[in-house]
C-alpha cells in the first residue's frame, strides 16, 4: 500500500516536482555560466527532497517562507519557471522588475512569502503571520523553512519561542545539511540534534532523513495537522547534504570529496524513483513523460524569458515610495468600542 494516504496520481505529481526542481537548476546553470544570471546561483541539488515533500503535505490556504534552497517548495505552491528564470536573469519582466533577484519574491495568492536575507528572521515573520490566521479564525497553518546555521541566531529563537508560548498554527523545518557556508555544524553550535532545540521552548521536535521523500512527506503533514488542530508548533529537522558549494562562486573546498560522493549515493530522487518502481507504483512510461513534460514546459519558459530586456534605468525611481502615499491596509484587528 502507498504510505501516507498518497494516490498513485499524487506520486507522480511529487516526481514532476522532483524532476522540474532538478532540471530547472540544471538551466539556470546553463545559464549562469553564459553569464546570464546576475548575482548568485544557489543550489539545492541533493537536497530538493525535503522542499518538496514538505510543501506537498500543505493545503491550498496554507503560506510557507522559503530560503534559497528551498525553489522546490515554491514550485509546489505554484511558481511558474519563468517568472523563476526572470527573476534570476533580473529581468524587466519579472516579479520584482528587476530589483531584487534569486527566489526572492513574493506571490501572497500562490502562498509564498520571499525571504530577506537575514537568517532566521521569517521565524517571528511567519509567526506573526500565523497570529493574523489565528486572529481571523481562518483555517491556515505557516511553513517556514531554516538552514543549520539559521537555526543558531537570535531570531530564529525569539520566533520560536513566540510561536511556541502562542501555540501558533506553524510548522519550523531545520534543514541540517551540514554546513552554513564554510562552517561546518560542529563549529557553529554544540548542539548534535537539532530537533533537541525545539524542546527548549517546550515542543515538540522530530527528527527525519531529509532525503527520504516520503518519510519527509509523512512528518509534515502530521506536523501540519497538528498546527491546524490548534497544538501549536513544531519543528522538524530534516537531515540531508549541501552537494554544491554555497553558490556558484563557491568552489567548495572545504567539503571532503569522499562526502559529497557518499552522499550522491544517498540521492532523494533517485532514492524515491527506486522506491515507486520497486513497489510497482509509478510506471516508467510515466515517469518517462513526465520527464518529457517538464523539458517542454523548460524549454518554453527559458523561450520566453532569456531575450526579454533588462529593467529601464528610470525605472530605479518609480516604487520608492508608496504612491498613493496612503494605502488602507488589507485589515485591521476589530477594536470593540
Ligand atoms: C543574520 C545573518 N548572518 C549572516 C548571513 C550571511 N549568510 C547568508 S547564507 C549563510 C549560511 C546559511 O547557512 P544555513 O542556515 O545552514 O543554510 P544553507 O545555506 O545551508 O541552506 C550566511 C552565513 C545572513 N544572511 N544573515
Ligand atoms: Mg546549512
Amino acid at each position: 500500500m502507498i504510505p501516507a494516504g498518497l494516490s498513485g496520481a499524487q506520486l507522480g505529481e511529487l516526481y514532476y516536482y522532483l524532476r522540474l526542481t532538478r532540471s530547472l537548476e540544471t538551466r539556470l546553470t546553463n545559464l549562469y555560466r553564459q553569464g546570464k544570471v546576475l548575482g548568485g546561483l544557489y543550489s539545492s541539488l541533493g537536497q530538493e527532497g525535503e522542499s518538496v515533500a514538505s510543501a506537498y503535505a500543505l493545503e491550498r490556504q496554507d503560506v510557507l517562507s522559503p530560503l534559497v534552497r528551498n525553489l522546490g517548495s515554491m514550485l509546489v505552491k505554484g511558481a511558474r519557471p519563468v517568472d523563476v528564470l526572470r527573476q534570476y536573469m533580473a529581468k524587466a519582466t519579472s516579479p520584482t522588475a528587476g530589483r531584487e533577484m534569486n527566489i526572492h519574491f513574493n506571490d501572497l495568492a500562490l502562498g509564498f512569502l520571499g525571504q530577506i536575507s537575514h537568517l532566521g528572521d521569517m521565524v517571528p515573520v511567519m509567526a506573526g503571520i500565523c497570529l493574523s490566521f489565528r486572529i481571523r479564525g481562518e483555517p491556515r497553518v505557516g511553513l517556514v523553512y531554516a538552514g543549520d546555521g539559521a537555526s543558531s541566531t537570535g531570531a530564529f529563537h525569539e520566533g520560536l519561542c513566540f510561536a511556541a508560548v502562542q501555540r501558533l498554527p506553524l510548522v519550523v523545518i531545520v534543514e541540517h545539511n551540514g554546513y552554513a557556508y564554510s562552517t561546518p555544524t560542529a563549529r557553529q553550535t554544540a548542539v548534535t540534534r537539532l530537533a533537541d532545540k525545539a524542546h527548549a521552548y517546550g515542543v515538540p521536535g522530530v527528527t527525519v532523513d531529509g532525503n527520504d521523500v516520503l518519510a519527509v512527506y509523512e512528518v509534515a503533514r502530521a506536523a501540519i495537522a497538528r498546527a491546524r488542530a490548534g497544538e501549536g508548533v513544531s519543528l522538524i529537522e530534516t537531515i540531508t547534504y549541501r552537494r554544491r558549494g554555497h553558490a556558484q562562486h563557491d568552489d567548495q573546498r572545504y567539503q571532503p570529496r569522499e562526502e559529497i560522493t557518499r552522499w550522491e549515493a544517498n540521492d532523494p530522487m533517485d532514492r524515491y524513483v527506486a522506491r515507486v518502481t520497486a513497489e510497482g507504483w509509478l510506471e516508467d512510461a510515466a515517469r518517462t513523460a513526465i520527464d518529457e513534460r517538464v523539458e517542454r514546459e523548460l524549454d518554453a519558459a527559458v523561450a520566453e524569458s532569456e531575450y526579454e530586456p533588462l529593467p529601464a534605468p528610470e525605472s530605479a525611481l518609480s516604487g520608492v515610495y508608496a504612491d498613493p502615499p496612503h494605502v488602507p491596509g488589507p485589515w485591521f484587528r476589530r477594536i470593540d468600542a
